[in-house]
């Protein structure tokens, strides 16, 4: 075996170093070796990440004594697979005791160079704190997979997401720095913002663009509003997370006629970050390629945890193979995905969710025995003709019967829209397999997400979990 390039834990890399300018790999080797090898390097490190959790946290020694396990004890996947899941109240009540980062730090905090956080919209929000040597690392990887989806030293690379405790902008970014890109961290979310976008990306004509799918959509259509065909913007590479999107059919398609770019999906949990270690490349465009070198992604059974076979579904859980600073050793992310191992057309050799991550366990619609993903509605209406390009889920009980409406922007006039409920709900209906009834609502009506979409309105809170 040759040596993989650059593999220690902890993790430092030459940070003079870039590729040969045509290769298609950061690096050759570690991309497109013999999984099996790949994966027997992977154990061992998984060892060693264990070893230094258990030598520096209080949090995982406790919760691996609790069931009688040693870092010495991971000498097989299998083993591995029992080591107990991290779930994010775990974390939050490590953070109520050991305000404000938890017992899971893992370095001294001077070693703390950001600190980011969850939007703690709903319950408390949960502090991350990055080491300045990860931080670092985080841009090296970022830099790599930026580097697999054809980003280049020179290239501009045009960020339209919040920079606030949202870690998404802030990994593009430290990505695009790295690889010597000319970054243009334009931000989102405020006042008259997007249609600002629209003229700075038809100044600049970025090569690379990075940002919510739900966020691209809105873009395209202000740029439509001021009269400006997205196409000339001369974007080529669109790269998305935060929100199932780039890897939903009829989503990837809008965006990619909207912009004439390729849509690329990546992204797995802020705590994860370097978060883009599930990423399609530029060879293999669609799905998510799991760089299972830079994070060990497993696909798990949402019950037992153990790994579920390549074609079946499961919830991917995660674990770091380089942070040293509250590092995530199997972080169960409560998500929904489908993994495979295929030839990749690029030639790196990791497994690949074919449909992205669908959607999260909790945000699944329980409806009269049937279980409805969101983003199949959204898929679904994008296909509908009239369609206007925005809608809600509501779920309400009446009398003993839930019921399941769909109120959906139309383009048509107002007495025209009969047929296009009718059809709709049929549609739906034969799809889901549950009676939807839509309701109309006229274009550009309802609220567009700058971040990422909420749109389920479950009004029977109390049978949810
Ligand atoms: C489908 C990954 C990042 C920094 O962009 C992010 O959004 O992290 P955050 O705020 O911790 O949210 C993570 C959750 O967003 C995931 O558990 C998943 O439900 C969703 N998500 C992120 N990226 C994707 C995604 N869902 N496809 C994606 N590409």
């Amino acid at each position: 075996m040759t040596r993989m390039e650059d593999w220690h834990f902890p993790a430092a890399y030459d940070q003079s170093y870039l590729p040969d300018p045509l290769s298609p790999y950061w690096f050759p080797h570690r991309e497109t070796m013999d999984p099996e090898e790949r994966n027997a390097a992977v154990l061992e490190r998984l060892r060693e990440v264990m070893e230094y959790a258990y030598a520096t946290s209080p949090f995982y020694r406790r919760t691996w004594d609790a069931v009688d396990l040693e870092p010495a004890d991971i000498t097989s996947f299998e083993a591995f697979e029992q080591v107990p899941v991290v779930t994010k109240d775990e974390m939050r009540a490590s953070q109520h005791d050991h305000p404000p980062f938890g017992d899971y730090l893992c370095v001294d905090e001077s070693e703390i160079h950001h600190i980011h956080g969850t939007s703690g919209t709903t319950g408390m929000p949960t502090a991350f704190a990055i080491g300045r040597r990860d931080w670092q690392v985080i841009a090296d990887n970022h830099a790599r997979i930026l580097w697999g989806m054809g980003v280049r030293p020179g290239d501009t690379v045009f960020v339209a997401a919040l920079f606030s405790l949202y870690l998404g902008s802030w990994g593009a970014l430290a990505g695009a720095e790295r690889l010597h890109c000319r970054s243009l961290p334009f931000g989102a979310g405020a006042q008259g913002m997007t249609a600002r976008a629209v003229t700075w990306l038809a100044r600049t004509r970025p090569k690379a663009f990075y940002a919510t799918p739900s966020y691209a959509l809105r873009l395209a259509e202000v740029a439509e509003q001021e009269k400006i065909d997205p196409r000339e913007f001369g974007l080529q590479v669109m790269f998305f997370s935060g929100e199932p999107g780039a890897s939903v059919p009829t989503v990837r398609r809008a965006i990619e006629d909207a912009f004439g770019a390729t849509v690329i999906d990546c992204g797995t949990m802020a705590e994860m970050t370097p978060f883009m270690s599930a990423s399609a490349t530029a060879g293999t465009p669609d799905g998510m390629l799991l760089w299972q070198d830079i994070v060990w992604h497993e696909v798990c059974d949402p019950t037992t945890f153990r790994t579920v076979p390549f074609g079946a579904e499961g919830t991917p859980v995660y674990t770091h193979l380089e942070r040293t600073s509250q590092p995530m050793i199997r972080l169960a992310s409560n998500d929904l995905t489908r993994w495979v191992m295929e030839d990749n057309p690029c030639g790196r050799t990791y497994p690949k969710l074919p449909d992205g991550v669908y959607g999260r366990i909790d945000d699944m619609i329980h409806i009269r025995g049937e279980n409805v993903y969101p983003t199949e509605v959204d898929n679904y209406l994008r296909s509908v003709e009239h369609y206007g390009g925005e809608h809600r889920i509501v779920v309400r009980r009446t009398g003993s019967m839930d019921e399941m409406i769909v109120r959906a922007e139309c383009t048509l006039a107002d007495g025209q829209r009969a047929e296009f409920e009718r059809r709709t709900g049929a549609g739906l209906q034969s799809l889901l397999g549950v009676r939807v009834t839509v309701e109309s609502v006229d274009a550009d009506t309802l609220e567009r997400a700058e971040h990422k979409s909420r749109r389920v309105v479950d009004e029977r809170e109390h049978t949810r979990r």
